[in-house]
């Protein structure tokens, strides 16, 4: 599959099936996925999207690329020291590089903006950052100054049922630490400065934005700082916006919804309910037919979704699936996030750490034409079978954004679902085999079962699957293994779509699912900062 191919196969079914969504445009739709390259260095993500383009994920977030502290620590890169763009990635030039060698691979980048706060400067006297720029509690080096009234003055973020001491304390207050010094983001200056760093980086081209700690900044100073920032240099148009907001307890004071104005925000229940189903024993995966509104997640147009993050994969474990713990289960939940109509997702590419604060590895992912990946040092999540090759799964299905053709067996933890004539998945998360007929929906043909094998425009390196004249498949999933299909990987087409094939006729789909995500994405036409993907 290359890329031409596919936006061309994407432009056509789009304008037949336009109507199916209500006249919703195709740019309102979500980007396929992307990819968190947690910790990796600028020459490394430059190397990798190559990769990333051949197998369709959309962009990568990549860690905070401002001078922090120092120390072998991840998190060190979450503390601030300036907004020189000198961290354990690498400096300004190779991170120019990298923006500039992953557009010339139709990758674009997300910057982790860390704004909500400054280094907590522990030993009490002067130290000194990654590009050796001195800093002391409140006091970096002119940048910010207590003096100035840069900081909220000091309390402890220790209720979360108020919203003042939510957004306007330190984080991190543990012990007797002061915690991480909160910026005054309501002042002139701190918003000044705060769009000064992002604008710089948008003039490198960077496409978008996490931000960090988001909850613990008021929506309207996100709002206002935003309003000062350039179009970004791919296409002109405003940088793609997400936000940090952890909310599970509905008691919170600080919600998503207050968010949504400013762009996406993550939704961390996501990855909590395809724990609790796959893994935890708390209901089945088949519960995932009745998804809809009732569930009050963020609706889909403006949530960020992933199984696990850089935080809670070696926080709360057990909460949530990873690499670690989950083995080849966690595949598995990748495949289902990915093949389910809800979100935006990300996926998470980790290292091999042995304790909550190890650093990255010291050796680079890429040497010479090898990747270190697997083994005890790169994870690479992103590069498993079932996970990549369902990233292309997701983008060929994009115009079908609903569910069809629901299959379900073996006690709920076996199931089944198509989207419109596009893809169908099928999962098989119980502890014995599945050997079923289904009804895909799909058009009749041979296709490469992506989870399996790798189709490369002709030919797939794996098992195929055959779809018969009335849409029936036979699926022979193994326990603990998935099974998919869809357009872009099927035999004799070169992975192009055939729309007079494909195209979609109203009604599409079934369920009320689709119902709601087709007037939650109308109703977000228009607003001033819709991201476009
Ligand atoms: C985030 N989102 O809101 C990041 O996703 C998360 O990784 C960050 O915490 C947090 N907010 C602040 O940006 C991490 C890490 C913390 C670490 C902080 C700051 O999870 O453990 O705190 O970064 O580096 C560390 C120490 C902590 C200490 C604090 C201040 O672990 O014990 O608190 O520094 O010195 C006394
Ligand atoms: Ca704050």
């Amino acid at each position: 599959m290359n890329t031409s191919t596919w936006s061309m196969g994407c432009v056509l079914i789009a304008s037949t099936v336009v109507a199916g969504f209500s006249g919703i445009a195709r740019a309102d739709l979500n980007g396929a996925a992307f990819v968190h390259l947690f910790e990796w260095s600028w020459a490394d993500v430059a190397a990798e999207c190559p990769y990333l383009d051949v197998k369709g994920y959309a962009a990568v977030q990549v860690s905070p690329p401002q001078e922090h502290i120092q120390g072998s620590q991840w998190w060190t890169r979450y503390q601030p020291v300036s907004y020189k763009l000198v961290s354990r990635s690498g400096d300004e030039a190779a991170f120019k590089d990298m923006v500039d060698a992953c557009h010339a691979h139709n990758v674009k980048i997300y910057v982790d903006a860390v704004i909500n706060h400054m280094a907590e400067g522990h030993s009490g006297g002067i130290e000194h950052g990654t590009a050796g720029t001195p800093y002391q509690r409140e006091s970096y080096s002119g940048l910010y100054e207590g003096s100035q009234g840069h900081f909220h003055p000091f309390c402890q973020t220790n209720d979360y049922q108020n919203q003042i001491v939510t957004q306007g304390c330190n984080l991190t207050t543990e012990g007797h630490s002061g915690g991480l010094p909160d910026l005054k983001t309501g002042s002139e200056e701190v918003r000044a400065k705060i769009a000064a760093y992002l604008n710089h980086l948008i003039s490198l081209g960077v496409d978008g934005f996490r931000i960090d700690a988001a909850k613990h900044i008021w929506t309207a100073d996100i709002e206002n700082i935003l309003g000062r920032l350039n179009p970004r240099m791919l296409d002109g148009q405003p940088v793609e916006i997400f936000q940090e907001v952890i909310f599970r307890n509905t008691s919170e004071a600080v919600t998503p919804d207050q968010y949504y104005q400013n762009g996406l925000v993550t939704e961390f229940r996501w990855g909590d309910a395809i724990a609790a189903k796959f893994k935890r024993g708390h209901g089945t995966i088949s519960e995932f037919q009745g998804f809809g509104p009732h569930w009050n997640f963020v609706p889909s147009q403006k949530a960020v979704v992933f199984t696990d993050n850089h935080d809670d994969q070696r926080k709360t474990p057990h909460n949530v699936m990873n690499f670690k713990t989950d083995g080849s289960q966690y595949d598995l939940a990748n495949v289902f996030m990915l093949a389910f109509p809800y979100g935006y997702p990300k996926v998470m590419s980790s290292y091999e750490y042995a304790g909550h604060d190890q650093g990255p590895p010291g050796s680079p992912v890429h040497t010479g034409g090898n990747v270190n990946c697997f083994g005890s040092d790169w994870e690479c999540e992103h590069r498993f079978r079932p996970i990549a090759n369902m990233v292309a799964f997701r983008k060929h299905t994009l115009p079908a954004f609903s569910t069809s053709n629901w299959f379900s067996a073996g006690g709920g933890q076996q199931i089944g679902f198509g989207r419109g004539n596009l893809g169908y998945v099928v999962i098989n998360n119980a502890g014995f085999g599945l050997n079923q007929t289904i009804h895909t929906g799909m058009a009749p043909g041979t296709y490469c079962n992506v989870i399996e094998g790798d189709f490369d425009g002709t030919t797939c390196s794996g098992p195929m699957l055959t779809v018969d004249g009335s849409g029936n498949a036979l699926f022979n999933v193994p326990a603990g293994r998935a099974a998919a299909i869809h357009v872009g990987a099927k035999i004799g087409t070169q992975g192009k779509v055939d729309v007079t094939l494909y195209a979609i006729t109203a009604p599409p789909f079934s369920g009320r699912a689709s119902m709601w995500w087709a007037a939650s994405r109308s109703s977000a036409t228009g607003s001033r900062r819709t991201p476009v993907y």
